[in-house]
């Protein structure tokens, strides 16, 4: 059987859409270089795996289940970042877009501000590469803000309703070692519509097509 192949969504806006926040430059890079590289690297390791007429030594599985776990979480976690970002000053950036999950930050955290400040902490927080996020329990409905490392994808028992891409690649050619700036500005460009919608959605409907590869995670 022929292995699935996954290929990169185009951005749902252009790619200068986030400046002054995130510019042009490392929209496109990010988009069409370093997202790309993450699809055709799990495509390739795919279709190796799904190969037969090789064998490979458990160390050579190993790695190659290392490889389509670090590029798949790259696509899934990249897929839903694109999703839940927006031109800055438009109506989804406004924290009007979502009055319910405000309410429930706000009942978690004790107010907006103080949840953006515990999720500024844990991107500030990331040693090297990985990802902050903004989840809910499936089980008992609880928001947390954790972080992952790498392409790590949100831990199983949780949904994601927003995920930041701390990786250097994502802001170094504009901020350079301000990843505070960064980090700051982020908040600008929030889609909250779409989080909101996250907050309602099933698993299923919040990785779309991508939630078949997340099972495999
Ligand atoms: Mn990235």
């Amino acid at each position: 059987m022929a292995s699935p192949t996954y290929s990169v969504p185009p951005l749902p806006y252009p790619y200068n859409a986030l400046e002054p926040c995130i510019s042009e430059q490392i929209m496109t890079l990010h988009h069409d270089k370093h997202h790309v590289t993450y699809v055709n690297n799990l495509n390739a390791a795919l279709k190796t795996q799904s190969d037969k007429s090789t064998t490979r030594n458990n160390s050579q599985e190993t790695e190659l289940q290392a490889v389509i776990a670090f590029n798949a979480g790259g696509h899934i976690n990249h897929t839903l970042f694109w999703e839940s970002l927006a031109p800055p000053n438009t109506p989804p950036t406004k924290d009007s877009a979502s009055p319910k999950l405000m309410a429930a930050l706000a009942k978690k955290w004790g107010s907006v501000g103080a949840f953006k400040d515990d999720f500024k902490k844990a991107l500030l927080g990331i040693r090297g590469s990985g990802w902050g996020w903004l989840a809910v329990s499936l089980e008992s409905g609880d928001l947390a803000v954790m972080s992952s490392k790498d392409q790590e994808i949100v831990p199983r028992g949780y949904k994601p309703l927003l995920g930041i891409d701390m990786w250097e690649h994502a802001y170094y050619l504009q901020y350079l070692n301000n990843k505070a700036g960064y980090v700051e500005n982020i908040w600008e460009i929030v889609n909250w519509e779409v989080v909101e919608g996250r907050f309602s959605q099933s698993m299923e409907e919040v990785y779309g097509s991508l939630h078949g590869l997340k099972a495999t995670l």
